[in-house]
């Protein structure tokens, strides 16, 4: 049996600091709750900054700032996201890839995102995936829907396969809008991964269990962290991610499928950054 694969997707872009006071937002909390999640047992960092306010950014500058701090500070793969909030531009997410990282996450379409839409046409995918090709990026093919396959199968046979000749997916299970997060519909997007592909799946807020049982049992790797999950069980809010990378490194010890280290992870994706 396989080793797992665990990311930390330690803030995201919709949480609001003031409603959730543990979610790192500067650049001091993320390297520090960052080195705990390593410790226990993360592989990769996926990563959404904020600016002094709070407010989610794809500032380049401080994108760079904050790829040097994790890389001074952990051996964690860094995955920018380029999916930002709702809100953001193309022009702005495709140049989340001038701050260098090891890797960023690439949505495969468009999906209602509760009363908003994450806008993912055709014409962006194509252009952030050959800009992933021209920059040496290691993209994720993040998929909140079932038709996001289609269009990740579209993708790499007009355009081949990624940097480092390796498909990992994520399935982003159980946003509102998106595909549901529970066993069945987790079966049926794995059945649909294109041949040799590995995968990760999380599950947001009440999913997120059921999700990760799911994952394990089927061979899949995890993503866990306060961009999906701000309350660890009923009525408690999560503390910070550490914790949340430690119930999954549990889980995964408790299926013999230990946590990869970054190091095991970096083969295991085709990252060649050191
Ligand atoms: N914040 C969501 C609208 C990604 O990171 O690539 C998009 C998202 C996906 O989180
Ligand atoms: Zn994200």
């Amino acid at each position: 049996m396989t080793s797992t694969l665990i990311t930390v997707a330690a803030t995201g872009a919709e949480a609001e600091k003031a409603t959730v006071p543990a979610l790192p937002v500067t650049l001091d909390q993320l390297t520090s709750q960052a080195i705990e999640c390593q410790q226990a047992g993360a592989a990769v960092i996926h990563v959404h900054i904020r600016d002094d306010e709070a407010k989610p950014t794809l500032d380049v500058s401080r994108l760079k700032d904050t790829v040097a701090a994790l890389r001074d500070t952990t051996d964690l793969i860094v995955q920018l996201s380029t999916g930002g909030a709702v809100t953001d531009g193309f022009d702005a997410r495709l140049a989340v890839l001038d701050a260098e990282p090891d890797a960023c996450s690439l949505t495969c379409g468009t999906v209602n995102f509760g009363d908003d839409v994450f806008a993912n046409p055709w014409g962006f995918i194509k252009d952030l995936y050959q800009l992933t090709k021209e920059r040496g990026v290691v993209p994720e093919f993040e998929l909140f829907d079932l038709g996001h396959i289609a269009t990740l199968q579209r993708l790499l046979g007009e355009f081949g396969p990624p940097v480092g000749g390796h498909v990992h997916c994520d399935l982003v299970m159980g946003v509102p809008g998106g595909m549901r997060g529970d066993v069945p519909t987790l079966a049926a997007a794995v059945l649909a991964l294109p041949d040799g592909a590995t995968w990760s799946a999380t599950g947001i807020g009440r999913t997120s269990l059921p999700v990760m049982f799911g994952a394990l049992g089927a061979g899949g790797h995890l993503r866990v962290g306060m961009e999906d999950t701000i309350t660890f069980s009923r009525g408690r809010p999560v503390t910070g991610n550490p914790e949340l990378v430690q119930r999954a490194a549990d889980l995964a010890n408790l299926a013999q499928r230990p946590p990869m280290s970054p190091a095991e992870a970096r083969a295991f994706l085709g990252i060649t950054r050191p």
